[in-house]
């Protein structure tokens, strides 16, 4: 009895809203090699949205959009655009782990629901966290389908290059100017998670991207949410320009694995994915973090992969422009060889290459 994050059992799926789920459902299998596996909307009996469910290894996506003038999509949809309603976990237990939060002071977004259909027995139970986000507790042990209540999806796919995505590695959420402590503290009271790395603003050492930032993660490491927030610096930061456009806090990056970053950005350019650039010049100073490892320097390089190491490995990881029409979610590549950190080394080189982006919009 009880709840503690040693009962986490990693990453579910998570929820995106968008305008027309029929048309994000395709550009994000087409862009990153999803299969789309699942569809209800009227024809299931849904009447008032329309969600498709999108699949490849252990990555999960659903994506609704909403259908009637008075559907809670609108209104996140309206603030903040296209993005991340609801990051999902597994738990040995939801009704626990809903219990536990609320008692520490968490607000209930949903209560605990118990679907249970041919597929088995599938639970799940939500709060809310930073911005207009959700936090969902969910128990599949018992569950053999993807997610309760899709048909099958039996339209046109994307048959292009495998990209070969495995799962969520991390998610991270901006929050306003004074609250990544909060945040930090309300994950550690609610979801017994424990502050992991911290990175104040000497770690961060462009001339104007003044940000920190607070890793939380459960205490068997199974998911991590770094937090970020703005800090005072010379210029507009990526942080302010977020909350500015998003409207608030909010998910801000996805962190996806793979076992083959090489073969994965192949396929991704190949199908049109833009990737945050890294100037020539890193590869000419990046030095030891590049010695030993398996990969060719010259495919980093031709891919703009980045590069970073501690002493139990390496990682290399790449970050792709803003996925909607507003600079706020983007996705994040990541193939771990060892490295438990977040490449930090990187930071001064991709938080520069971020600015340049944003200079091109005016906001820096
Ligand atoms: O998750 C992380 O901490 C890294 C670094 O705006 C990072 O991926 C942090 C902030 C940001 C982009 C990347
Ligand atoms: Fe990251």
């Amino acid at each position: 009895m009880g709840y503690a994050s040693t009962d986490i059992d990693g990453f579910d799926y998570v929820h995106y809203y968008s305008g027309t789920a029929k048309h994000s459902a395709f550009f994000y299998a087409a862009m990153f090699g999803f299969d789309i596996v699942g569809y209800q909307g009227p024809e299931t009996g849904v009447r008032d949205r329309v969600s498709y469910l999108l699949k490849q290894d252990d990555l999960v996506m659903a994506i609704s959009s909403a259908i009637v003038p008075e559907h809670e999509i609108h209104d996140f949809l309206s603030k903040h655009g296209d993005g991340v309603r609801e990051i999902s976990i597994r738990v040995k237990d939801p009704a626990e782990a809903l219990a536990f939060a609320v008692e520490k002071g968490a607000t209930k977004a949903r209560d605990v629901e118990k679907i249970e259909d041919d597929h088995g027995t599938f639970v799940s139970a939500s709060i809310q966290i930073y911005g207009d986000t959700l936090m969902n507790f969910v128990n599949r042990d018992d569950y053999a389908a993807v997610l309760p209540g899709y048909m099958p999806y039996e339209g046109p796919q994307f048959v292009g290059r495998k990209v070969g995505l495995s799962h969520i590695d991390h998610i991270v959420g901006n929050v306003g100017e004074g609250q990544m402590n909060v945040w930090a503290k309300f994950f550690e009271d609610t979801m017994d998670l424990e502050t992991f790395v911290h990175f104040d603003k000497g770690d961060i050492s462009t001339k104007y991207s003044a940000l920190v930032s607070k890793v939380v993660r459960s205490k068997n490491s199974k998911v991590k949410f770094p937090i970020n927030e703005p800090a005072e610096g010379l210029k507009k930061s990526q942080i302010e320009e977020f909350l500015e456009v998003n409207y608030g806090g909010g998910v801000q990056h996805i962190a996806i694995a793979t076992d083959d970053i090489v073969n994965a950005i192949e396929a991704m350019e190949a199908n049109g994915v833009q990737f945050i650039e890294t100037p020539a010049s890193y590869y000419e100073v990046i030095g030891d973090r590049a010695e030993g490892i398996s990969e060719a320097i010259e495919d980093l390089k031709r891919l703009n992969i980045l590069v970073d190491r501690d002493e139990e490995g390496y990682l290399l990881q790449l970050f792709t422009q803003p996925l909607g029409d507003r600079p706020t979610l983007f996705f994040e590549f990541i193939q771990r060889e060892g490295c438990e950190g977040f490449g930090q080394n990187n930071f001064q080189s991709l938080f520069e290459s971020i600015e340049r982006e944003q200079a091109k919009r005016g906001n820096l």
